[in-house]
């Protein structure tokens, strides 16, 4: 009998099926005519949004709709690095608040998120940057995110893999975040997915959406592949597309789209147990459980909507890291990849109302949202079911009109 043969389709979804245990939300559910909030993006930010929707508000009849699979986009690419490190007061709140929420994840959703709070370092190589980081320490300290400068001795007891004389670029302390980390970010997804389809949300998967309906200037619904559906209320939660998307509902955003890229070497022994970003020569660098390094550069210098590696990333990045850490100059690199960035002026996020009644925007994470996931979807629920949140709230597209922006280009800390 020949040998039955299976498409890596078919393939990745037998996985998912049995390590994620989520068939009910699998066998795809057929959109209903109407729900009272459509969420478009079954990224992190999307699913979140929805979970705490029904968690927070009580609000379950609600629909997130993914024009590819869940976490396909930017979540399931990222480097997974959590912190809280951030200068302004308004995103200290939201970062910590996201970071807080990390800790009691996998408790929460009850799937294992593997959040990992290893502690983070963002290196200072200049004076510059000590100037940079002593500063968010000390503005850290009074927002009660619990940070400190450290000295290059403590960088190296830390991380003895670290080369502190480095030869452009030494190593002249760091801004040390303890319960800074990483979580497994496909797992975020599928975590948060479970829990929405347990409340009886639908998660449709290979349902893009076309167009965006309204009447009297208020959202009635959207167009999709998978046919036209009614809603009260619309988050659009799509990251890279976020400009596509506001277009669709007739009003600009003020945005870019770059792919970021990152790469995996082969694994290696366990050998770093802290995550390092290190910001001056563009490079970041944490082992993965595999034992793989996790490594990411800048982001790419023009707009794109590419979502994949480039010769001269690889080269560029790994150039930068290797001297800080020799050690990698005879890794084996395994694979590479990109996604689509979508960067604000300020680069913070927008959680906001838009120009269209009842349709609201979650985007503008830029190189940074994977950490923001749980604090953003319990801001954004709240702005979608009561009108307002204080977590959201300096984040409105108005701040663009009226100049009030929250500058995060250097706690953003990846190049762009
Ligand atoms: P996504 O996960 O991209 O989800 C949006 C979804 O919308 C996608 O699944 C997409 O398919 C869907 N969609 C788009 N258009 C449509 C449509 N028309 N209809 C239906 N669905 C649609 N952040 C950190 O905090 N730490 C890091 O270490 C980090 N590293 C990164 C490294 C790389 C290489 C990249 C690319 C990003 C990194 N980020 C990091 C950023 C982080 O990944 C993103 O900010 C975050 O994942 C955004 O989540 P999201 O849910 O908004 O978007
Ligand atoms: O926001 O911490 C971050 C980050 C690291 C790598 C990409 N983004």
């Amino acid at each position: 009998m020949p040998k039955k043969r299976y498409s890596a389709f078919a393939i990745a979804r037998e996985a998912l099926r049995g390590h994620t245990g989520w068939d009910r939300a699998w066998a795809a559910p057929e959109p209903k005519d109407h729900y009272d909030v459509i969420i478009i993006g079954a990224g992190g930010h999307g699913l979140a949004t929805a979970y705490y929707l029904g968690k927070n508000h009580g609000v379950r009849n609600v629909a997130i709709l993914e024009k590819g699979w869940l976490g396909g986009g930017n979540t399931g690419r990222n480097t997974t690095i959590i912190r809280s490190n951030y200068l302004q007061d308004a995103s200290a709140a939201i970062y910590e608040k996201s970071r807080s929420l990390y800790e009691t994840l996998s408790q929460d959703l009850n799937y294992n998120v593997m959040f990992s709070p290893r502690g983070v370092m963002m290196l200072a190589q200049t004076q510059h940057e000590i100037r940079g980081y002593k500063r968010t320490a000390h503005a850290n300290a009074l927002q009660g995110v619990a940070t400190e400068f450290i000295g290059p001795d403590r960088v190296k007891e830390l991380c003895p893999i670290i080369n502190i004389d480095g030869p452009r670029y030494p190593v002249l302390g760091a801004l040390w975040q303890p319960r800074g980390g990483t979580a497994r970010h496909d797992a975020v997804a599928w975590g948060y997915a479970r829990a929405c389809s347990d409340m009886g949300m639908h998660v449709i998967q290979r349902c893009e959406v076309t167009g965006v309906r309204s009447e009297g200037g208020k959202v009635t619904g959207v167009s999709t592949t998978k046919g036209e559906i009614g809603c009260g209320k619309l988050g659009i939660v799509v990251a890279g597309h976020s400009g596509v998307l506001a277009e669709m509902a007739g009003f600009r955003l003020p945005v870019e789209s770059v792919a970021l890229q990152a790469l995996v070497s082969e694994p290696i022994k366990p050998c770093m147990d802290v995550v390092v970003m290190a910001n001056t020569v563009h490079g970041y660098m944490s082992q993965s459980d595999k034992g793989e390094m996790v490594i990411g550069g800048g982001a790419d210098g023009y707009n794109n909507y590419t979502q994949r590696g480039s010769f001269h990333h690889i080269e560029e990045t790994v150039r930068a890291l290797v001297e800080t850490f020799p050690m990698i100059s005879r890794l084996k690199m395994l694979r590479q990849w990109g996604g689509i960035v979508d960067m604000t002026g300020d680069r913070s996020p927008i959680l906001s109302k838009t120009p269209l009644e009842g349709c609201f925007i979650n985007c503008g994470w830029g190189t940074g949202g994977f950490k923001a996931i749980p604090g953003s979807g319990w801001g954004m629920a709240e702005l979608i079911a009561e009108g307002s949140s204080p977590l959201t709230e300096e984040f409105g597209l108005n701040r663009f009109r009226e100049g009030r922006f929250i500058d995060e280009s250097v706690a953003a800390g990846v190049a762009h």
